[in-house]
C-alpha cells in the first residue's frame, strides 16, 4: 500500500486529479486546506491525501480497493453469530494495514469507501449515529447496492425503505406471553439491579390480571434474604393477587405447587452483586431445575451497548428465552437493540417506555426498533 498526497486549487479539482490517475478505488484518508483559503493565497490551496494499493499504469485495469470486509448473513441466524465476532478478513499482510487505515478514517469517509452514493450517505450516518454498528449498517448498503432491492433504482427513498426493511429483518419479536392450557405458565424476570425487573412484573401481572381476567401470582425469589420483596407486596396488594417470597430451591418449589391453579406465576428475581459469576448458575439451579419456565432477560435501553453485552454474557449460564427492554423513555440511541439482536440471537418479548404501572409497557415490535432507530413517530410513516 502506498500513500500519496495531491495538491491542487480546490477539492474538486483535487479529486478530480485522485480519479484521474488513480480511478475510483482509491481511499481519501485526509483532506486540508493549505494557506488562508483565499482564492489568492497559493496555486495549491488544498492537500488530499490518499491510500493506494500500488501505482498502476491507468490504463490497466485497477484492482479493486480492498476494505474491511463484514459479512453479516441477515437470513441465516447461524452465519449471523458467527459473523458477530468481527475478524478483519486479512487475507494479506496489507490488508491489516488497510483495515488500519479504514478505522482512521471519519464516518463519512468510511461511508464513501464502502462504495455509498452520496444520496446514501446521509442515511449511513443516520443509521450509525443512532447506534447500529457500522458493520451492520455497511453490509445493509452493500446489499442495497449489489441486490437492487425491491427491484427499484436507487433512490433516497427506496434506499430508506429498503435499509428499514434490512434492518428489521434482524429485530426477532416473541409476541406477547402465551399461557399455557390447563396448567400454569411460569415466567421469571432476570437482570442486573435497577432495571426496572419489578416495576415491569407489576406492569404484566396488571394486564393478566385485571385486562386479560387471568389468576396471576407473584414468587420473589430473594436467594440474597435482604427482604426487598416488600415493592412486590405491595403491588400485589393493590391487585388483589398473591405474592410469596422463596429463599431457596425447595421454597420455590412448594411455591409454584401452591400456585399449581393459576394462569401465570411471575417470578421477580434479585441479586446483590450481578459481578457475582456463580448468581446465574445458582438462578439456573432453582428457576430451571423446578420446571419449565420462560425466562426473560430485562435490560435497560438506557445503558451501554458494551454493558448491555457483558450483562448478557454474565446471564447466559441460564439459557435465557427472550429479552425485554425496559427505559426506552430513557434511551439515547436505539441501534443497540439492533446490534444485540444480532449477538444474541434471541427474541424481543416486551418494550416499558415510563414508571408508570400498568401502563407504560407495549409488546416488542420490529416497526417500534425501527421507528426508534429513524426517529419517526407514531403516525409518521413518512421516510
Ligand atoms: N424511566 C423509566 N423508569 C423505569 C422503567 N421501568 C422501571 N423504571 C424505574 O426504575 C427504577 C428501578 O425499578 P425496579 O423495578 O425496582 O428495578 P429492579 O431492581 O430491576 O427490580 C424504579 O424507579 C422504576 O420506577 C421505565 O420503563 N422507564
Ligand atoms: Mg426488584
Amino acid at each position: 500500500m502506498q500513500i500519496k498526497k495531491f495538491k491542487a486549487k480546490n477539492f474538486s479539482k483535487a479529486l478530480e486529479d485522485v480519479k484521474k490517475e488513480l480511478g475510483d478505488n482509491a481511499l481519501i484518508l485526509n483532506t486540508r486546506s493549505l494557506g488562508d483559503g483565499s482564492s489568492s493565497s497559493s496555486a495549491n490551496a488544498v492537500e488530499v491525501t490518499v491510500a493506494i494499493d500500488r501505482v498502476e499504469d491507468k490504463d490497466k485495469p485497477k484492482e479493486k480497493f480492498e476494505r474491511e470486509e463484514t459479512d453479516i448473513v441477515l437470513e441465516n441466524p447461524t452465519a449471523q453469530r458467527q459473523e458477530a465476532n468481527l475478524e478483519p478478513l486479512a487475507k494479506e499482510t496489507d490488508a491489516d494495514l488497510k483495515s488500519l487505515l479504514f478505522t482512521l478514517l471519519s464516518q463519512t469517509d468510511r461511508a464513501k469507501a464502502l462504495g455509498l452514493k452520496d444520496h446514501q450517505i446521509e442515511l449511513y450516518k443516520k443509521i450509525v449515529d443512532n447506534g447500529v454498528s457500522e458493520r451492520i449498517a455497511a453490509k445493509i448498503f452493500e446489499k442495497i447496492n449489489t441486490e437492487g432491492l425491491m427491484g427499484k433504482k436507487s433512490d433516497r427513498i427506496t434506499d430508506n425503505l429498503s435499509a428499514r426493511e434490512l434492518l428489521a429483518k434482524i429485530v426477532k419479536c416473541s409476541g406477547p406471553i402465551q399461557l399455557n392450557p390447563g396448567y400454569p405458565k411460569v415466567v421469571a424476570l432476570v437482570g442486573p439491579t435497577g432495571v426496572g425487573k419489578t416495576t415491569t412484573i407489576a406492569k404484566l401481572a396488571a394486564d393478566f390480571s385485571i385486562r386479560q381476567k387471568k389468576k396471576v401470582a407473584l414468587i420473589s425469589l430473594d436467594t440474597y434474604r435482604i427482604g426487598a420483596a416488600d415493592q412486590l407486596r405491595v403491588y400485589g396488594d393493590i391487585m388483589r393477587i398473591p405474592v410469596e417470597v422463596a429463599s431457596n430451591a425447595r421454597e420455590y418449589r412448594k411455591l409454584l405447587h401452591k400456585f399449581s391453579d393459576m394462569d401465570v406465576i411471575f417470578v421477580d428475581t434479585m441479586g446483590k452483586c450481578h459481578k457475582d459469576e456463580t448468581y446465574a448458575s445458582r438462578l439456573n439451579e432453582v428457576l430451571r431445575k423446578s420446571g419449565p419456565v420462560e425466562i426473560h432477560l430485562t435490560l435497560s435501553a438506557s445503558l451501554q451497548e458494551r454493558v448491555l453485552e457483558e450483562t448478557f454474557n454474565q446471564f447466559s449460564p441460564l439459557k435465557i428465552n427472550k429479552v425485554l427492554f425496559t427505559k426506552l423513555d430513557e434511551g439515547l440511541v436505539f441501534g443497540t437493540l439492533i446490534n444485540l439482536a444480532l449477538h444474541t440471537q434471541l427474541p424481543l418479548s416486551y418494550f416499558t417506555n415510563g414508571q408508570r404501572v400498568p401502563e407504560d409497557i407495549e409488546t416488542a415490535s420490529k416497526d417500534k426498533v425501527i421507528r426508534l432507530i429513524f426517529n419517526l413517530n407514531q403516525d409518521k410513516v413518512g421516510v
